[in-house]
């Protein structure tokens, strides 16, 4: 079966980020698990240059659009091949064969009746590339939640599409196809956006040169929306190619939510009006949000350099964290914190650490020599039907284009093996005599597992398979190798191996980056007369009333382990006790607090530092090197409000 799986084609006015990286990987993880079943998969992701944005982006550092985006194009790639994105072609709307292909259909549009000339005055976002109707425009300001920036005035001749000819057509196909708009959510909001009325779309600009030529008429160029759009099949060789014959259409357009109703209704219409199939599914996810609610973007400023993530934790952590918190038809949170807390947990705790001790127990009690396994008991029997029971729950999830389910499904099968180490006990086995049948049995499983667990996963984590791979030396195989039981056979050799993850330390992983600091500083002489930091963006009121400030009084506190940094403290806050990890050890020994009455932020979520849940902060001032915790001198109790 032939797979045809797209992402959008990013816009390369700055280097991708986790938001980004999300779909990309999540398209990657879907084109995987197709190839692992078999099936003729073709991958198309790139990015989409000829947007104005580009061009006020390209000014603003004096560069040309070209040269300019050449050098962020390549930062994509660059991210690309270190997240093991398998992608088989690269699109770039900058390319010939893209710009031919837009061309030769809008000049067909166009002698067709579907295109027309004619006049344009309304309003334009240029950060979202779309065109706004007076009545749709707040304030001066884009209408889209998620922007809200300043719309510009446009009045300039310009070439109309009619998407209003095919709307009751559009509509008839979103009904007859359930599949065709995913999920549900999504859907219901399209057919409520096309019920509303189509308006015809402007889709030629005036105003700069940079992008595609419309060919007839030169003193314009394609709306980047419209050009954008076509990569789709530009790609393939539209009309002619092979490739377009091959795997036209689609079988998922995979994107953000943000950008559907281009998906849903721009394209699908213009591949009407040209008579060519449609896709067959157009997914839309939620978004990754910052911890502080809002999406994670560029242009909110609360992205972190995804290069530096994949040095600090590695591509599989990263697409394991992603994939695994994108439920279906809801919004993910990022954050630094709760990517290392999956990886210690999930990762390290739950499949690094199976691996590990049940490989240990092979070399330990058979020379890593796997044994010939002897008869089953129920136990044995549970785990069979559960692996069956999994493999078909991730195949129905992924087949919804849910792999936040599909590696929910794969971690009830992890717990259930090492549940299983624990419950067969092998330790006690080899030291009873007598059970050499029953040990052989329960180390033949543990290889088993794993050799299953490796195929599960592949297509989530690539960097995984051939470190399992080499440990029992065999590759995944193909998808159906999961459901079939005795594939490996007794004799083979297997090795214990690193941590396939090791744990990762927050708070020591920060210091450590402290500590160059601290060096580069004193390297460079920063040393002299501190300065005081800027004073923060202005807050409302209403913000400020969010934080539940109050008394604490300091019950004991201790030194964390092994930092030079962090002291634990026990503070009673209205009759309760909690703990908070604070790093200020340099500044204050345990007993100098003792007693106190503090100030605690106590609504902070609580954050894992060095394993200890850390439950609110408390206030402390800092100049220089200085530090002083804020401390009450008379009699308030614990729990008092601080306003
Ligand atoms: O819209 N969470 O490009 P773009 C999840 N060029 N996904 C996110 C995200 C977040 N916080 N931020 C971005 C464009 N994305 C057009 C597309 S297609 C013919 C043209 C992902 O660079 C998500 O897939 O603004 C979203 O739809 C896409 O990036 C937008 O990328």
């Amino acid at each position: 079966m032939k797979y045809y799986i797209t992402t959008p084609i990013f816009y390369p006015n700055s280097s991708p980020h986790i938001g980004t990286a999300y779909t990309t990987i999540a398209a990657d993880a879907l084109a995987r698990y197709h190839r692992l079943r078999g099936d003729d998969v073709y991958f198309l992701t790139g990015t989409d240059e000829n947007a104005q944005k580009i061009v006020r982006t390209a000014e603003g550092k004096k560069m040309n659009p070209k040269e300019y985006v050449d050098g962020v194009v390549e930062r994509f790639q660059e991210l690309w091949q270190l997240l093991d994105i398998s992608n088989d072609d690269f699109i770039r709307t900058t390319e010939e064969r893209h710009h031919k292909v837009v061309q030769e259909i809008f000049a067909r549009l166009y002698e067709q009746g579907d295109i027309y000339k004619s006049e344009y005055e309304g309003w334009y976002c240029t950060p979202c590339e779309t065109f706004w109707t007076e009545n749709k425009v707040v304030d001066g300001k884009c209408p889209n939640p998620d922007c809200g920036r300043e719309v510009e005035l446009l009045k300039e001749e310009s070439y109309f599409f009619r998407l209003s000819k095919y709307q009751e057509h559009l509509l008839a196909h979103i009904r007859a196809n359930p599949e065709f708009i995913q999920p549900a959510s999504r859907r219901n909001e399209m057919i409520r956006f096309i019920e509303s009325g189509l308006e015809d779309l402007c889709v030629s600009r005036t105003t700069f040169q940079w992008g595609i030529q419309v060919p007839f008429d030169q003193k314009h160029v394609v709306y980047v929306w419209l050009d954008a759009l076509i990569n789709y099949i530009s790609a393939l060789g539209y009309p002619e190619g092979e490739k377009y014959g091959h795997y036209w259409p689609a079988d998922v357009h995979l994107m953000g939510k943000d950008i559907v109703r281009f998906h849903a209704v721009i394209w699908p219409i213009i591949l009407l009006a040209l008579g060519a199939p449609l896709p067959k599914v157009v997914y839309g996810h939620g978004w990754f949000l910052s911890k502080e609610g809002g999406k994670i973007s560029k242009s909110r400023g609360n992205v972190q350099d995804s290069f530096e993530l994949i040095r600090r934790y590695g591509s599989d952590a990263i697409r394991y964290f992603l994939l695994r918190e994108m439920q279906v038809g809801t919004d993910g949170t990022y954050s630094e914190d709760a990517l290392v807390e999956r990886l210690n947990s999930d990762l390290a705790n739950d499949l690094g650490n199976f691996v590990s001790r049940s490989l240990a127990m092979v070399v330990k009690y058979r020379g890593g020599v796997v044994p010939k396994s002897g008869s089953d008991t129920s136990l044995e029997q549970e785990i069979k039907a559960l692996i069956l029971d999994v493999k078909a729950g991730v195949e129905a999830r992924m087949d919804a284009f849910d792999p936040a389910g599909a590696l929910e499904q794969i971690w009830r099968l992890v717990a259930r093996c090492n549940k299983y180490v624990d419950e067969t006990a092998p330790w006690s086995l080899a030291k009873l005599g007598g059970q050499e049948d029953r040990l052989n049995t329960v180390l033949y499983y543990f290889v088993e597992e794993i050799r299953i667990l490796n195929i599960l996963c592949a297509p989530f984590m690539p960097g995984l398979a051939p470190k399992i791979s080499k440990l029992i030396g065999r590759d995944p195989g193909q998808w159906e190798e999961a459901s079939q039981w005795g594939v490996v056979a007794p004799g083979t050799i297997v090795e214990k191996g690193e941590p396939l993850f090791p744990r990762v330390d927050i708070a020591q992983l920060v210091e450590g980056e402290n500590k160059d600091m601290d060096a580069e500083n004193k390297a460079v002489g920063a040393q002299a007369a501190p300065e005081f930091e800027p004073i923060k963006e202005e807050v409302s009121i209403e913000d400020f009333a969010k934080l539940d400030f109050r008394v604490a009084k300091v019950v004991s506190v201790e030194k964390v382990e092994k930092t030079d940094k962090l002291l634990r403290l026990e503070l009673e806050v209205a009759g309760e006790v909690r703990t908070v990890v604070s790093g200020i050890a340099q500044h204050y020994a345990p007993e100098d607090l003792v007693g106190s009455k503090v100030v605690v932020v106590a609504n902070l979520k609580p954050a894992k530092l060095r394993g200890i849940t850390s439950q609110g902060m408390i206030l402390a001032a800092s100049h220089g090197g200085a530090l002083e915790v804020l401390t009450l001198e008379k009699d308030l109790p614990g729990g008092a409000q601080v306003k």
